[in-house]
């Protein structure tokens, strides 16, 4: 049985032709026992770790020396990534940098989502290679760019490296890939989850990955403290149903409190973005220090990296944040003011004279996704 126009597997699978030409300028950076550092965004996330893992294992066996090297500790969670043969130099710091012949940094558009290593990647002199799939910063962290916003994650693209130039997908390989897909899509939910991730994922599926152990890693393997966290956030929930958003927040300390980390914050926004009729969600996380943490999530049209632009952060259309100065509830106030202007009121509220929505544009500041 065919259809018309049907796509097959094949077509899915193939490296988008638009892509291949900037694969092969970064594969011809590549030299024979070039010790090559790979860094990603400040509290790394499935994406950027499962790229750097799948990055280690692709340019070892290709006679490199890969280290990972990141501004903030591996998490936890995804230590099941690290098996043998994986270096990871993160406590070194920026003496890790110190004696590389090239840098290649995954899943970041502005060179600040570095942190701490911002300012030691902008003085390198080795080649800085960048492979992302973000709304590109004003500051890429790196000349030699792939980048495509069409990606589902920056995994994606290095399974395009890897195809392109020829290189076996091992099991740690796919492991990392799946990772990298599987978190950026919010388990093939998100509106990335396009038909290609979904051939990609099948395809690392049908090389000896378990989505059901991949399921447990990932999704089912959450500490106590988790809950709790998730449980004292939503005590806090707050709902504007005339501008259909959503938010709730933490205060300086919880975290810490019940011995989590920053990453542990995962998916504790897409809770009031389940809402029925939410378009608009945020977290607000404050640090303790004179900042705040806001996580935008968006369903439907609100484009939140604008929004988070507004406070000089960034990200995607539908995922995007910002460190704002100042106590909890005054950024509160001030964000959300922002954002009721931003998203107008919902057309879906009978009580609403339904102006015009979203369409002014504010200046875009610097963009550093916190
Ligand atoms: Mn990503």
């Amino acid at each position: 049985m065919s259809t018309a126009g049907a796509p097959n597997t094949r077509d899915l699978i193939a490296v988008p032709p638009a892509r291949i030409g900037a694969i092969r300028s970064l594969l011809g950076h590549l030299g024979s026992g070039q010790r090559v550092a790979l860094s990603t965004h400040i509290n790394a996330d499935g994406d950027g770790c499962g790229s750097e893992v799948a990055l280690s294992h692709l340019l070892t066996a290709a006679g490199l020396a890969p280290r990972i090297v990141n501004p903030t500790p591996w998490p936890s969670a995804f230590d099941f990534l690290l098996d043998a043969g994986i270096v990871e130099k993160t406590e070194h710091g920026v003496r890790a940098l110190s004696d590389i012949d090239l840098l290649l940094v995954v899943d970041i558009g502005d060179v600040r989502r570095l942190g701490i290593l911002t300012d030691t990647v902008r003085g390198l002199s080795v080649p800085k290679l960048v492979i992302d799939h973000h709304v590109p910063g004003d500051e890429p962290p790196g000349p030699f760019i792939l980048s495509d916003t069409s990606a589902c994650a920056t995994g994606e693209l290095i399974f395009d490296v890897a195809i392109t130039a020829g290189w076996a997908i091992s099991r740690g390989v796919a492991t990392a890939l799946y990772t990298a897909l599987l978190t950026d899509t919010g388990g093939f939910r998100f509106s990335n989850t396009s038909p290609r991730c979904h051939a990609i994922a099948g395809y690392l599926l049908a090389l000896g990955i378990d989505p059901e152990e991949m399921y447990r890693r990932v999704y089912a393997s959450m500490p106590l403290g988790r809950l709790r966290l998730l449980r004292d956030a939503l005590e806090t929930l707050e709902v504007d149903s005339a501008h259909a958003m959503a938010w709730v927040s933490l205060a300086a300390g919880v975290v810490e409190q019940y011995g989590l980390r920053s990453e542990d914050l995962d998916g504790i926004v897409e809770h009031p973005r389940s809402i029925a009729g939410t378009r608009l969600a945020l977290l607000f996380r404050d640090l303790g220090h004179g900042k705040v943490k806001v996580s935008f999530r968006s369903t439907g049209d609100v484009d939140v990296n604008r929004l988070a632009r507004q406070f000089g952060g960034g990200g995607h259309a539908k995922a995007a944040g910002a460190m704002v100065a100042g106590g909890l509830s005054q950024v509160r106030d001030q964000v959300l003011a922002a954002a009721r202007q931003f998203v107008g009121v919902a057309p879906i509220d009978e009580h609403s004279r339904s102006p015009a929505r979203s369409g002014q544009s504010h200046g875009a500041p610097p963009s550093v996704g916190p």
